[in-house]
């Protein structure tokens, strides 16, 4: 009776052999679902659709705008590349070589003060100021990095000659080749920025040909439409 009990039941090894067994099959089973399975798509970061990434420039005349480019000795190549692709856009705007001022400072912090002289000059109608700020270790890069657009801010208000901010701000040089010389060169935009701003100045100041960029008040064709002057009040054309 010990005996024949002892031969019904499979010996142990036999026994964990059908278990792994099964185990195996069950597992195949589930890799076969997996990959039939519709696959989970990797992270991607998604743009947002809305976000400008780029300004419509057609239609610019530049023929009597002049144009201020400063540009920084700090981050040469990429500084010079931004700067020549901001020269370019003003040359393809119509820009005449004659009406391109170009001078250089030491760094981005002196853009601010060296912008005013400019502006104070009455020799241009708008400036590039071209520099790029890299990340360091410390705080300077936060500090200058205010500063220097709070300064060019200051300096287009008060002289009235629009200030193009050409400031790279990145925490790496891989950031800034992306957007000079090793992609889009943002120093193009910033260039027709400063042409149309040039030609919606002089139309602001009256010296504008007639017909290019119309704010509505400096000539007397399109300020027919502006509310007329009080009694003893005087017309002004900024
Ligand atoms: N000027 C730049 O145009 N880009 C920079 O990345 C930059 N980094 C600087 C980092 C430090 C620690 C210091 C002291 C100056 C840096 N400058 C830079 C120079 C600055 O704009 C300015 O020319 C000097 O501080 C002299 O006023």
């Amino acid at each position: 009776m010990r005996r024949n009990a002892t031969r019904s039941t499979p010996p142990a090894p036999r026994k964990a052999m059908a278990r792994l067994l099964s185990l195996a099959a069950l597992l195949c089973a589930a890799d076969g679902l997996l990959k039939a399975l519709p696959r989970r798509r990797a992270l991607t970061r998604v743009q947002d659709a809305n976000a400008v990434t780029e300004v419509s420039f057609k239609d610019l005349d530049g023929t009597s705008a002049r144009i201020g480019i400063i540009k920084t000795k700090w981050n040469p190549k990429i500084v010079n590349a931004l700067a020549d692709g901001a020269k370019q856009a003003c040359l393809d705007a119509k820009v005449s070589k004659e009406n391109i001022f170009e001078t250089q400072v030491p760094g981005a912090w002196e853009l601010p003060s060296a912008a005013r002289f400019l502006a104070l000059s009455g020799r241009v109608d708008a400036i590039v100021c071209v520099g790029c700020l890299i990340k360091g270790d410390t705080l300077h890069f936060e500090h200058i990095a205010e500063a220097v657009a709070s300064g060019l801010m200051s300096v287009q208000l008060q002289t009235s000659v629009p200030c193009a901010f050409g400031v790279l701000t990145v925490l790496n040089e891989d950031q800034a080749a992306k957007r000079s010389y090793a992609g889009e060169n943002h120093g193009e935009s910033w260039g027709k920025t400063a042409v149309e701003m040039a030609v919606l100045r002089q139309e602001a100041l009256g010296l504008a040909k007639k017909g290019t960029i119309n704010l509505g008040f400096s000539d007397e064709e399109s300020s027919k439409a502006m509310p007329k002057a009080g009694v003893g009040e005087k017309k002004v054309f900024f």
